[in-house]
C-alpha cells in the first residue's frame, strides 16, 4: 500500500468552530467585502504584528505587486531577478515596463547587488528584488545603488512573513514591500497579500488604486483595480495570527532535522544560517550537484515522486526562460550564470508545521538511497 502523499506544503488551518464563530457574525452583518469590520481589525492587527506602520490589504500577491508599481508611477526599465515565481516579472509586465534580469547570488539566491549597476540605463526607475525563500537581500548595498542613481525600491516579500534581521522587520526596507498570503504560505488567508509603505499618503493611493481609483462615491481619482480582499479572508487572517509563533517553531524543528541528516552528504548544499536574523522558515530548499552526490536534481525529484513525495523545483525553470521574456537581452543564459546554475540543482523539500519526523526520515532515506 503506498504512503499518504507528501506535498512540499500544507496549511495548517485554525480551529473550525472558532472559524464558524466569525463566519456566523458575518452571515449577521452582510457586509461581505469592502473595507468590512475584519479587513480594518486585521490591518490594524498586522501592522502591530509585523511591526509595521502602514499595511494596506490585497486579494492576492500579484495584484499587490502591480498595484505597488502603479502607486509609485514605476515605468521604463526594472531590475530584476530571474530566479522567482512567475508573478514577479508579470507585475511588470502587465504595467508595460520592461524586466531587466540581473544574476544572483550563490549564497542566498537573491539578487547579486555588485551585479545591479552595470544593468542600469537612463530608462530604469526601479529595482525589484525578493526576500527569495525568506532570506533577506543585502538592502545597504542596494538601497546605496538606488541612492545614488534615484530609483525607488520595491521588495517582493512574498515568501518573507514574519522575517526580522537584527530584531528588526525587513518589511520596512525600500519604498514598499509586498506581501503574499497565498494558501502555500505560512501565513494565509486562502488568497491573499499586501502592500507595506511608509506614510499615509501613499497608504491611501494604494487603498484608492485597489478600489477601483474611487475615492469617494463620485470620484475616481485614479484608473484604478479590483483587488480588494474579502471579509472571509480577513477572518482566516485574524485566526491564523494566533497559530504563527507556534507552527514556526514546529517547522523550525523539522529544518533542523533535515539539516542535521543532509549536512555531512558531498553534493548536497542548502543555504547557510544567517547571523541575527529570526527567519519563518517557510521553504527547505536543497541544491543537488550531480557530479558529487551521484543523483541530479531531476532524479531525486523523481524517485521522491513515485514514492508519493510532491517536492517542487522552486524556482525551476528561470522566469528568463519562459517564453515572453527569453528573447530580452537580459535573458541570456550567459548573463545568469549563477541563477542558471542554481535553477538546475535546486529541490524544495516538503516543509510545514504538521509534516511528522518520521516523514522527514522517509524523505531523507530517500534521497540517500544508493
Ligand atoms: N512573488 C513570489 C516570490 C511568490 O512566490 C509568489 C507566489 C507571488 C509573488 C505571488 O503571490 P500570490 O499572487 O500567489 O499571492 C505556489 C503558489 O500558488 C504561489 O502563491 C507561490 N508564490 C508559489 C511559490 O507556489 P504552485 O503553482 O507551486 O502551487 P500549487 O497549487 O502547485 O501548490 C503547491 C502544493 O501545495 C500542492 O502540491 C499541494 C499544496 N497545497 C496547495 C494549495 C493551493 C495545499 O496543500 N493546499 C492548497 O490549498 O504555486
Amino acid at each position: 500500500m503506498k504512503n499518504k502523499p507528501i506535498y512540499v506544503t500544507q496549511p495548517t488551518l485554525p480551529n473550525f468552530e472558532k472559524f464558524t464563530e466569525k463566519l456566523k457574525e458575518l452571515w449577521e452583518n452582510k457586509h461581505l467585502t469592502n473595507n468590512g469590520k475584519f479587513h480594518q481589525e486585521l490591518e490594524q492587527k498586522l501592522a502591530d504584528f509585523l511591526g509595521v506602520k502602514y499595511i494596506s490589504l490585497f486579494a492576492n500577491g500579484t495584484l499587490a505587486l502591480m498595484v505597488g508599481l502603479q502607486a509609485l508611477r514605476i515605468t521604463g526599465e526594472v531590475i530584476t531577478t530571474p530566479y522567482s515565481f512567475v508573478a514577479t516579472t508579470h507585475a511588470l509586465h502587465w504595467n508595460g515596463i520592461k524586466p531587466v534580469f540581473c544574476d544572483i547570488k550563490e549564497e542566498d539566491t537573491n539578487l547579486d547587488p555588485d551585479k545591479i549597476e552595470a544593468l542600469i540605463t537612463p530608462q530604469t526607475t526601479a529595482i525589484l528584488p525578493v526576500h527569495v525563500y525568506g532570506n533577506p537581500c543585502n538592502n545597504n548595498k542596494i538601497r546605496k545603488i538606488a541612492d545614488t542613481y534615484g530609483l525607488k525600491i520595491i521588495y517582493d516579500a512574498a515568501h518573507a512573513f514574519g522575517v526580522e534581521q537584527n530584531g528588526k522587520t525587513i518589511l520596512n526596507w525600500g519604498d514598499l514591500s509586498i506581501l503574499s498570503f497565498h494558501a502555500t504560505k505560512t501565513y494565509n488567508t486562502f488568497e491573499g497579500g499586501a502592500i507595506i509603505c511608509k506614510d499615509a499618503q501613499t497608504k491611501k493611493r494604494i487603498d484608492f488604486l485597489k478600489n477601483f481609483g474611487f475615492a469617494d462615491e463620485e470620484t475616481v481619482v485614479a484608473p484604478g483595480i479590483n483587488a480588494k480582499m474579502n471579509e472571509v479572508s480577513a477572518i482566516m487572517g485574524l485566526l491564523q495570527l494566533d497559530l504563527y509563533e507556534e507552527n514556526r517553531i514546529k517547522r523550525q524543528m523539522l529544518t533542523k532535522l533535515y539539516e542535521e541528516n543532509l549536512k555531512n552528504i558531498s553534493g548536497i548544499r542548502f543555504l547557510k544560517e544567517l547571523k541575527k536574523l529570526k527567519k519563518n522558515y517557510s521553504y527547505f530548499p536543497v541544491f543537488i550537484d550531480k557530479n558529487k552526490f551521484g543523483k541530479s536534481r531531476n532524479e531525486v525529484y523523481d524517485l521522491l515522486k513515485q514514492n508519493n513525495i510532491f517536492a517542487r523545483k522552486y524556482f525551476y525553470p528561470l522566469i528568463s526562460q519562459f517564453s515572453t521574456y527569453k528573447e530580452l537581452s537580459s535573458a541570456k543564459k550567459a548573463n545568469l550564470p549563477v541563477a542558471t546554475k542554481i535553477a538546475d540543482q535546486v529541490l524544495c523539500l516538503p516543509l510545514y508545521a504538521e509534516l511528522k519526523n518520521e516523514e522527514i526520515k522517509r524523505i531523507i532515506d530517500l534521497i540517500l538511497w544508493k
